[in-house]
């Protein structure tokens, strides 16, 4: 078996990159791929759930029947909670971040979204968890100003989708790799090497249209534009931003979630800029696209609060560029 192929192995090589990890940055990447597992086999389980037992109350074992979100959720922090090098976490399904204060020898925190797209669990859609890894600024001692950094200064960033095979694409600063479970030995193995963006990228697009009336004038004429040019674009939308993103990714594409007028005095995006949308826009990044929110690079934004909304533009870097041009145009 080639010496990477594994992804400890690859991670144990990645390490040496970074002059302050040593060897916990490894244990950190396994402990998210090890959650990444049990919640896989869980996911598994999902239409199971209805026979074995509804959820919120106890089923056949007289055990209560957690939500696969909770469940999700509730597996990363247990396990991140026995990681030393981890100060504390934050997640979609938790109001504060949670802080390991008797970790006083971590250097990361962790933020992640446990179950990504979990409208689609009940229908057999792919579904997934996102996580994106801050050094603390002072080590031992993690606050919640750790956890409203810019994207910028993720260490890593990746994602775990639960689809036709189990797959866990990472970066960890350079380059995107991608790690297929293999279910019969219970491990990652390196599958996708060096993921890039094809050139030329598939015309896909991938974005709510049901949303298009309460859209501002130049996303609208950005959609028209990629069904009326000369070689429209294709639509592929799931619903799940891990599947949509990554299909997008391996084909090529752009996803997008735009600003919506629904209530004209406060405009809003859908997708959290620290759980969604950095961590994706890490990845889109180092594969060699573009994330913005219209006008600023996501990487760029400054979070005001743990979970922030943004409307998110992602993909191959020619459409993303395309988008904005048709956004930041005079005529509104
Ligand atoms: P969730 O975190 O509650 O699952 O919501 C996020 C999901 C994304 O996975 C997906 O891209 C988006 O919401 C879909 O939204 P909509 O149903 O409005 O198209
Ligand atoms: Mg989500």
């Amino acid at each position: 078996m080639n010496g990477n192929l594994q992804l400890q192995h690859f991670i144990l090589n990645e390490q040496k990159k970074f002059p302050y990890a040593k060897g916990d940055f490894t244990l950190l990447i396994l402990d998210i791929a090890l959650a990444g597992k049990i919640i896989s086999s869980e996911v598994n389980k999902a239409g199971l759930i209805e026979i074995l037992g509804l959820t919120g109350k106890e089923n056949i074992q007289g055990e209560q029947v957690q939500k696969l979100d909770e469940f999700s959720n509730s597996t990363l922090v247990n396990i991140l909670s026995r990681n030393e090098t981890v100060g504390g976490c934050a997640s979609e399904e938790m109001a504060d971040a949670v802080l390991f204060e008797k970790h006083t020898k971590a250097k990361y925190c962790v933020i992640f979204d446990p179950l990504d797209g979990s409208s689609n669990i009940d229908v057999n859609v792919s579904i997934g968890t996102i996580f994106s890894i801050y050094k603390l600024s002072n080590e031992g001692e993690c606050s919640e100003k750790d956890f409203l950094k810019k994207g910028e200064e993720q260490v890593a960033a990746g994602y775990i989708i639960y689809g036709s095979s189990t797959m866990l694409v990472l970066t960890t600063g350079e380059g995107v790799h991608g790690f297929t479970l293999d279910p019969s030995l219970g491990e990652f193995l390196l599958s996708h090497p060096d993921i890039k963006y094809p050139e030329p990228p598939k015309r896909y697009y991938s974005v709510n249209e049901g949303n298009f009336k309460y859209w501002d004038k130049n996303v609208k004429k950005y959609v028209d534009h990629l069904k009326n040019n000369e070689k429209p674009f294709s639509l592929r939308y799931i619903g799940s931003l891990v599947s949509d993103f990554h299909r997008n990714l391996i084909y090529g594409g752009i996803f997008f979630y735009p600003l919506d007028y629904k209530n004209p005095e406060k405009p809003k995006g859908k997708l959290r800029l620290m759980y969604e949308a950095n961590p994706l826009a890490l990845i889109s990044k180092n594969a060699g696209g573009l994330a913005s929110d219209g006008k600023n690079d996501i990487l760029s934004l400054k979070p005001e609060e743990l979970h922030q909304r943004v409307p998110l533009y992602i993909g191959a870097k020619s459409f993303v560029e395309e988008a904005l041009a048709f956004l930041n145009s005079e005529e509104k």
